[in-house]
């Protein structure tokens, strides 16, 4: 009984689930700069951040599936699409993982764009997890598949990438970098010395 009560107390901090936040900085070889970040919430993942550096108008902005952002972000590979899917919107019932439409531009003392979606698709843990890929905006406007040709089923007809960036873990701290914490090594130790120990007087 007692054995039980200590081994729930030394996992407990391990079990309880930490909202992981990832960021992406958009890079270009012309001017176009941007912070995403993506924060785990209730619906998904909520994904914010500022774009600026094009004219007025909609872009494709996808996550590919390599983290290789080297210039011209054609090392990033295809839209990231475990699922093997065919190419749609965020809000297509079928669609790539890392479709996420179009971002817009607007004329607010020089254009930029305001990004502010939840995806219920993409994840920062499992099968669907985007650590470690590509956040890629285009020059053209993503038909969401709707193009009627080859390519709209699977580029949506965006056209060049003309900024990208890695998606990297931004919290939380991992517990062997946590000042004060416990390495899981030293827990499972000193938890199986404790178990051990009381068995032994329980006897
Ligand atoms: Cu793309």
């Amino acid at each position: 009984m007692w054995s039980y009560i200590i081994a729930i107390i030394c996992v407990l901090p391990y079990a309880k689930g930490e909202t992981r936040v990832a960021i992406a900085h958009l890079q270009s070889q012309q001017s176009v700069t941007g912070q995403i970040e993506f924060t785990e919430s209730a619906k998904g993942l909520h994904i914010q951040g500022v774009i600026v550096g094009l004219p007025p108008g909609a872009y494709g902005f996808h996550v590919h599936e390599f983290g290789d952002v080297r210039p011209g972000c054609n090392e990033a590979g295809r839209h990231f699409n475990p699922e093997g899917s065919t190419h749609g919107g965020r809000e297509s019932k079928v669609r790539h993982v890392g479709d996420l439409g179009n971002v817009l531009f607007v004329n607010r003392q020089g254009a930029s764009a305001t990004v502010d979606i939840e995806d219920s698709i993409l994840t920062l843990r499992g099968v669907n997890n985007i650590l470690g890929r590509s956040l890629v905006l285009h020059q053209n406007q993503d038909d969401l598949g709707l193009g009627g040709n080859a390519t709209s089923l699977t580029t949506g007809n965006s056209g060049p990438r003309i900024a990208c960036g890695v998606i990297g873990l931004k919290s939380p701290t991992e517990p062997w970098n946590a000042a004060g914490s416990i390495a899981p090594s030293v827990l499972l130790f000193t938890t199986s010395l404790t178990l051990f120990t009381l068995r032994w007087k329980l006897l």
